[in-house]
């Protein structure tokens, strides 16, 4: 959008501010939305504080009862937005079939047409918040940075805490660094003299979440919510990443990342791709089980995504580009996740959970920690809540994607290396979907390939981090359905080519491993205990990266005896192992038909690699 160069409305860039083209790029688009003032985030205490006093102010936030949770803040958004909108994202590559058939597209020059009226003058009456930001620590090789120019004070200080935000990321950047501009607006003018009606300004009716991967741009509008509008995270970090690590020959993950130590203090490092809100947080802030795991311990390096670039030597070294948590709140609790709940206990943003009489925050799995569930409560959208309603209507006090905000520094299972910019080697991938049948606990890959078809035709059931249908499955290949930037089958030929490489260079490939920690037995419980108990197939990994365990090959690649996995301190028949792990054969036929209904989907650029994959699969489960 080549407007002129603002006039009026002075920049009033800071002297540090030396990068030319980012200059440039203020003006125009200061030209093009209009504001009515501009602010120049230097990342401080002071400015977090100042600007979370006005967001009190507006109405915004509530803030938490000092005593209770110090320094915290509540918001509620609108009830029109509440999750990322996957319909209302798209990817404008020049060549639609570059954007492939799991992506919204429209053509670059089309896009902009219809961005340009609809940023034109979508500041007014607010101010322009200037988010300079790096992704990964700063000054890191695997680094990036971007510049979030957003009218919401919610994104900005969101902003301080998901990501190392602030004046010291111009020092990187420098006179002629690279940026990835991220254009963001609530997309709710005020009119002169006009006064926002509701503490969420957001645009109810148009959204439009766009990706620009060729040229490196973000454009959102609309919405103020979480991966909608905290521009570095999955739209940067994942879906402009993905598309700079194809060129660039690194990969850009839907990844938690973690340390598991050893009684002998040997330390490994997995990646572990979930869809949204299947668990990646708890997985990597794990408490091992008291008994039995003495001297084991894990620590987390990321909860959400992974950077990975292969380097020289043939190492796997992975950072994590956040610098924070944007976790479901919802099911937290000191047995799901202890290191989480420790980590909220102050410094928080969160947003669209219900209020306590007493000025707490409250959602729904609290009751495990207190025995009790609240009387009264004020629920996420400002009604009056009480167990009584929530029995008549079904009203959840939390809505089920309600967030937290909080810094990956409150974390007391933070690994020291979470920051290190040389990252950390990884020696096991993981892949799981939340299925209630058919697959099993835990298979490892006989070679990457198996692993890469594993990790490609992953299923899981949806959750409530996107808008739409709840609990059906869908095909999510590598978590990454609605994060990847490009073709998807592009995307496993990447993946084949960065295993081929590495082994051609001589290196020791990860395992890769795929798990379900969901199934659920004849009368619809999960059997499988999950959360800390998740440690004992960690455990079972670990051994067969050191070779201590052989497993047993199945038609789907190597899974655990029940005798390899340490019971202590859990009740775990054979049987209820049997219902976890066990292959139904016919429902691996069905499950066949699936994976071929979506490989057709994916036939533009599929690997041939993945497909005789397939083949060598049904003809095993043939008998
Ligand atoms: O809203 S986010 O995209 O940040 C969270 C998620 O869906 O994983
Ligand atoms: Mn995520």
């Amino acid at each position: 959008m080549n407007s002129p160069h603002m006039q009026g409305l002075s920049l009033n860039a800071p002297a540090y501010v030396k990068n030319a083209r980012l200059l440039a790029w203020v003006a125009d688009m200061v030209a093009l939305c209009k504001p009515a003032n501009i602010h120049w985030c230097d990342g401080s205490k002071e400015e977090y504080d100042l600007l979370c006093q006005q967001l009190v102010d507006s109405g915004t936030f509530k803030k938490l009862n000092p005593a209770k949770r110090p320094n915290s803040f509540l918001a509620c958004s609108d009830p029109s937005d509440v999750a990322r909108v996957e319909d209302r994202t798209y990817i404008c590559s020049a060549q639609k079939e570059d954007a492939g058939p799991t992506n919204n597209w429209m053509a670059p020059a089309e896009m902009r047409t219809t961005l340009q009226p609809l940023f034109d003058g979508c500041m007014q009456g607010r101010t322009m918040y200037i988010v300079p930001f790096s992704m990964g620590p700063l000054g890191s090789h695997i680094a990036h940075i971007g510049v979030e120019l957003t009218d919401s004070a919610y994104v900005a200080v969101n902003q301080k805490l998901m990501t190392r935000m602030g004046k010291a990321v111009y020092d990187v950047l420098g006179v002629e660094g690279e940026f990835v501009p991220c254009m963001h607006t609530v997309g709710a003018p005020l009119a002169a003299g006009e006064k926002d009606a509701t503490s969420w300004p957001c645009n109810p009716d148009t959204k439009y979440i766009v990706h620009f991967p060729e040229t490196r741009e973000i454009w959102s509008y609309g919405s103020g919510y979480g991966g909608n509008a905290l521009l570095g995270k999955k739209c940067l970090a994942l879906r402009i990443a993905s598309t700079m690590g194809r060129k660039e020959g690194w990969l850009a993950e839907h990844m938690l990342i973690l340390g598991v130590t050893n009684p002998a203090g040997k330390k490994y490092h997995v990646a572990a791709a979930f869809p949204s809100a299947c668990g990646k947080t708890n997985f990597s802030m794990l408490v091992p089980p008291e008994a039995g795991f003495a001297g084991w311990k894990v620590t987390t390096i990321g909860d959400d995504i992974a950077w990975i670039k292969p380097q020289a030597d043939g190492k796997m070294m992975a950072i994590n580009p956040e610098a924070g948590y944007f976790g479901v709140a919802p099911g937290t609790n000191m047995h799901t996740n202890p290191n989480c709940m420790l980590s909220l206990n102050q410094d928080v943003i969160f947003t669209n959970v219900a209020l306590t009489d007493d000025g707490d925050v409250w959602w729904e799995g609290m009751e495990q920690d207190t025995g009790v569930i609240p009387d009264h409560l004020i629920d996420w959208q400002g009604r009056d809540w009480t167990p009584q309603i929530a029995k008549e209507t079904g009203a959840k006090a939390a809505h089920p994607n309600s967030r937290f905000t909080v810094a990956a520094t409150n974390n007391p299972a933070i690994d020291p290396a979470w920051d290190d910019p040389a990252g950390v080697a990884i020696d096991a991938f993981m892949f799981g979907g939340r299925r209630s049948t058919t697959v099993p606990l835990v298979t490892e890959a006989r070679n990457w390939t198996e692993g890469v078809y594993m990790a490609a035709t992953m299923g899981s059931e949806t959750t409530a981090a996107a808008f739409g249908q709840q609990g059906v499955v869908r095909r999510d290949p590598f978590a990454m359905l609605p994060f990847c930037g490009y073709n998807m089958s592009d995307y496993f030929q990447h993946w084949l080519d960065t295993g081929a490489k590495l082994a051609a260079a001589g290196a020791t490939l990860p395992r890769i491993y795929t798990t379900n920690w969901f199934r659920k037995n004849a009368a619809g419980k999960f059997v499988w205990p999950g959360y800390g108990d998740n440690m004992r197939v960690l455990k079972w990994m670990i051994d067969r990266i050191e070779g201590q365990v052989h497993g047993e090959e199945t038609a789907l690649g190597v899974a655990p005896k029940y005798e390899e996995i340490n019971w202590t301190g859990l009740e775990f028949s054979p049987e209820q192992f049997q219902i976890v792990t066990s292959i139904d054969v016919p429902a691996w036929q069905e499950e066949l038909k699936l994976h071929d209904a979506h490989f057709e989907k994916l036939a533009y650029h599929m690997p041939q690699a993945l497909l005789d994959t397939k083949a060598a699969l049904a003809k095993r489960l043939a008998g």
